[in-house]
């Protein structure tokens, strides 16, 4: 598969690639969920849930393996260093009551993956403690097991968890692409300087595009 990507051409063949899905989860992107509890616009997030969509249902029809990641801890957690929960002053921390049960834990509604994007069987579905998908998962384990090269992103927050998880595959040795239009943050400037960031330098994090290159890349290797 070709995708006509920045800064240059991104080659990948499906059989050894995996759309990765960062935390596309209920707190982070549905209104009265904990991010909007901490003044946050969440429109601006749940604005790609369209376009993940689409993406999601064009990668399940071809073939591809899917990854979805959610930030959530254990109920006691024992995975949550006391400097994430403790820092600065914030009016709900991790663990606590919050509107959709408590917050960033495994198992309650906030922590749950978006109705319109739910996993299905047979894709993976990873609870991660820290901001990057491979920090204390076996998420590098599976995707070599499964010969997997190529890391095609999409979720949020673009300059948080899905620009630290590219960061960290990108260290390991994957070919990493971040779709432009599937990815968001509360900070649309952030969101730009992420981009920049990983393009920068002749793909020193990795490629990006749009869904439409993604989804025309699919449908030409579809037709072959
Ligand atoms: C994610 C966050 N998923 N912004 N978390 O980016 O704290």
């Amino acid at each position: 598969m070709n995708l006509d990507a920045n800064p240059f051409p991104y080659c990948c063949e499906l059989s050894h690639s995996a759309l990765v899905i960062i935390d596309m989860q209920r707190d982070f992107i549905e209104p009265g969920g904990f991010g909007e509890t901490l003044g946050n616009d969440v429109s601006l997030l749940s604005a790609i849930v369209p376009a993940c969509m689409q993406v999601l249902d064009a990668w399940r029809r071809a073939g591809g393996l899917v990854v979805h990641t959610r930030e959530a801890h254990r109920a006691d957690l024992s995975d949550c260093p006391p400097a994430k929960r403790n820092r600065g002053n914030p009016t709900l921390r991790i663990g606590d009551p919050g509107p959709m049960g408590r917050i960033l834990v495994s198992g309650e509604p906030g922590a749950e993956i978006i109705p319109e994007l739910a996993p299905r069987p047979g894709e993976i579905v990873l609870d991660k403690p820290g901001k990057g998908a491979f920090y204390a998962t076996p998420l590098d384990g599976l995707l070599r097991q499964g010969s997997i090269t190529h890391l095609l992103f999409m979720g949020v927050t673009t300059e948080v968890c899905v620009q630290t998880s590219m960061r960290e595959a990108n260290d390991r040795g994957y070919d990493c692409l971040l779709l432009e239009d599937c990815t968001e943050s509360y900070f649309p400037h952030f969101k730009a300087a992420a981009l920049e960031m990983i393009l920068a330098q002749g793909a020193i994090v990795g490629w990006t595009a749009t869904s439409a290159q993604l989804l025309s890349a699919l449908a030409d290797a579809g037709r072959q």
